[in-house]
């Protein structure tokens, strides 16, 4: 961390990236660690265009449980989501949270607006009109649109397997201008968000990996801190705020 903190300048843009791993304490599943969601259900089936299009009532089903799960009142964002939310009000420097997360944890924790790269839960999508409109409770193929009035073109606001993820092209520029690139709670598995830490560094930031455990991206990382979210983003939040 000293290599870091000496390094660091207060005005320094910073970008982060979250998943999945973050939100685990909260009490919602990662994908790819043992029992996870990709090991319950078929990914092919749930989490593509051509799954929705083959049997979009399973789709319908696969998302309208993940959005009740998050209406438990057992879940709740973490130490730290907090913690980011901290280092985003009081770190002079611009701060882009980037999340392949669809829960809205980091809202909840205090993130004033993190970029959803693949979408969000609690957002529907209009196959008809492309209106985007929250979306609270379970979705349908009977369901008709509030902005069209249509019926059956309602669809989860959440890219899938072979879709571009939003924002790409602001995600881009924030890669190529920042200074701090901080990966937190993603197996570094799925791309383009994977591929971040290698543009970021190419383009001449210093990186750091907060993880469990290596991510398949791990190699990428100028520096790495293992253990649960809850511990190591609090602590390397303090560490950078004392920069402030
Ligand atoms: C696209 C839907 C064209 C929402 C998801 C190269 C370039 C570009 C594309 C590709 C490429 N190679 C392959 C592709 C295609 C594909 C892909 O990456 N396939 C994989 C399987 C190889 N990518 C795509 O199709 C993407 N679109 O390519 O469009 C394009 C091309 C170029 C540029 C732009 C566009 C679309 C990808 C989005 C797919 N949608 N989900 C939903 O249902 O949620 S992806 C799915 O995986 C999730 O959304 C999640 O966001 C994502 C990543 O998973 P993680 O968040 O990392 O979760 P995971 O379980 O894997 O890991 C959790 C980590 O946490 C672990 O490391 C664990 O150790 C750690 N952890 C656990 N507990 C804790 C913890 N850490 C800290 N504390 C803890 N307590």
């Amino acid at each position: 961390m000293s290599t870091l903190t000496n390094r660091l300048r207060p005005t320094d843009r910073i970008v982060i990236l979250t998943g999945a791993g973050i939100s685990k304490e909260s009490g919602l599943d990662t994908f790819r660690c043992a029992g996870g969601i990709w090991s319950q259900v078929d990914l092919e089936d749930v989490a593509t265009p051509e799954g929705f299009a083959r049997d979009p009532d399973l789709v319908h089903r696969f998302y309208n449980d993940r959005r009740r799960g998050l209406l438990d009142p057992a879940i709740q964002p973490n130490a730290a989501h907090r913690a980011l939310a901290e280092l985003e009000r009081r770190w002079p420097g611009e701060v882009l949270l980037v999340t392949q997360n669809i829960d809205d944890l980091h809202e909840r924790g205090g993130s004033a607006a993190p970029l959803h790269m693949h979408g969000e839960l609690r957002k529907a999508f209009c196959m008809h009109c492309r209106a985007v409109t929250d979306c609270h409770g379970d979705l349908s193929v009977h369901d008709l649109c509030l902005t069209c009035g249509r019926k059956g073109g309602l669809r989860p606001d959440v890219v899938w397997f072979g879709e571009m993820p939003y924002q790409m092209e602001r995600i881009q520029r924030a890669l190529e201008e920042c200074d701090l690139f901080v990966s937190v709670g993603t197996s570094g598995h799925v791309y383009p968000a994977a591929g971040f830490v290698a543009e970021a560094r190419s383009a001449g930031a210093y990186t750091v990996e907060l993880n469990l455990e290596p991510s398949e991206g791990a190699s990428y990382f100028h520096s790495s801190i293992h253990g649960p979210a809850t511990q190591v983003v609090p602590a390397f939040v303090r560490d950078m705020l004392t920069l402030v």
